[in-house]
């Protein structure tokens, strides 16, 4: 006998003549059964696709596509991690939660061969940082300035932020520090101030991990003598 291995969609009907006996030419007809030893393949996407921080500003759609070489996919399931059942995947789901939700993902082939399970993580964070200026500074000129100021986010753990100064309304200075935590003081010594003796404002901007920037910049005096 022998055996023949095979990986398609497409069922093969084999009608073999031999001879058996006197009978010559007595036929006989054999099904093969098609081999599918691969696992499906999952992939997921985002709608709209996060930043490439990994981060939305809104509710996203999960859509799963999935395909396999051999016997074809028989289901698509889904789970937050850690979650005790399965969903059955049928349509793109919407996950609006703020923060980061995990999901993990799989398919199985009609053959049984079951996907290793994927992971998902989406970012979602709708809200903007709110920041504060932590009080009036003086500062000789050609000394360094002490900044305290601190930002707070409900759901971004840092935010890029931006200390401007302004004289009359007319911006003076940007000072550039880049990503802080969020929720606790930054106490800033990196700026050796070469202003003009003079009151100043100085203003806080932030911008979270997601996009969204702080709408009313907290502010203090600064004086340089
Ligand atoms: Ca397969
Ligand atoms: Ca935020």
């Amino acid at each position: 006998g022998c055996s023949v291995a095979l990986q398609g969609e497409t069922a093969l009907v084999g009608t073999i003549w031999h001879d058996v006996g006197a009978n010559a030419n007595q036929g006989a007809a054999y099904v093969f059964s098609l081999l599918d030893d691969g696992s499906p393949l999952t992939v997921a996407s985002s709608t709209p696709a996060p930043n490439a921080g990994g981060w939305n500003r809104e509710a996203v759609s999960i859509t799963l596509s999935a395909s396999d070489a051999g016997s074809g996919v028989s289901s698509t399931q889904y789970r937050l991690a850690g979650a005790p059942h399965w969903t059955t995947y049928t349509a793109p789901f919407a996950v609006s939660k703020q923060g980061l939700s995990t999901y993990e993902y799989r398919s199985t082939d009609k053959a049984g061969n079951v996907e290793a399970i994927k992971t998902l993580k989406v970012r979602i964070d709708s809200t903007y940082p709110l920041t504060k200026a932590l009080g009036n500074v003086t500062v000789t000129r050609g000394r360094r300035a002490t900044l305290c100021l601190r930002v707070d986010d409900s759901v971004a753990p840092q935010a890029t932020v931006t200390v401007k100064i302004y004289r009359r309304g007319v911006l003076k200075k940007t000072l550039k520090l880049g990503l802080r935590a969020t929720k606790r003081k930054v106490k800033y010594t990196g700026y050796i101030c070469q202003l003009p003796r003079g009151t100043y404002t100085w203003k806080v901007y932030a911008t979270d991990l997601a996009g969204n920037s702080a709408k009313s910049p907290g502010q203090k005096v600064l004086k340089v003598k």
